[in-house]
């Protein structure tokens, strides 16, 4: 039973690392996208990958959503944005690793806490990704497989799904 127990250990962990590959994020959280907060803070707990989705809740008009570079970040400048929305619910899917930029281009509101900046890995479930050591996949992925059926046929998929 060693075994098996392996085997439905490595295919939990495995899916979990799936489901965690797009994770959905409520910038922050309940307090929405706004002026003293600091979204340092609220992304020092976090990893994003790509894929992941980020959430901005704010009153429509009254805060943007601007994605800049470095420069403007530093600069809390909105001069030479990358992509704007005052929607009131401003949805970005992080599709590109690397640090994504977001400030509120409302005078003052960048200085007054609202810049974000959130460093982007690359997903362990991405196609895209070449970050999974050669070799790892194929040794991890048979007996994963393995372990689905019988997993399956031990009718353990229901804890399986309340796991993560
Ligand atoms: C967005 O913010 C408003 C006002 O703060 C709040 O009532 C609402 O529940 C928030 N929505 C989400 C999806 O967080
Ligand atoms: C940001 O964009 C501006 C305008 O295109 C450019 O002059 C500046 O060098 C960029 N900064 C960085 C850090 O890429
Ligand atoms: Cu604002």
């Amino acid at each position: 039973m060693a075994s098996f127990s392996a085997a439905l250990v490595a295919l939990l962990v495995a899916s979990c690392a799936a489901a965690a590959a797009a994770t959905t994020f409520d910038v922050g959280d309940g307090h929405g996208w706004q002026t003293g907060l600091d979204y340092t803070t609220w992304t020092s707990d976090k990893t994003f990958a790509v894929g992941d989705t980020l959430v901005f809740n704010y009153t429509s008009k009254a805060h943007t959503v601007t994605e800049v570079n470095k420069s403007g970040y530093d600069a809390c400048s909105g001069g030479n944005s990358l992509s704007n929305d005052d929607s009131g619910a401003t949805t970005i899917t992080l599709t590109t690793p690397g640090v994504h930029y977001f400030i509120c281009d409302v005078a003052g509101h960048c200085a007054g806490g609202m810049k974000l900046a959130v460093t982007v890995t690359v997903a362990g479930g991405s196609t895209t990704g070449g970050t999974i050591p050669a070799g790892a996949a194929g040794a991890s992925l048979v007996p994963a497989m393995s372990a689905i059926v019988v997993a399956a046929a031990a009718g353990a998929l229901v804890p399986l799904a309340l796991f993560c």
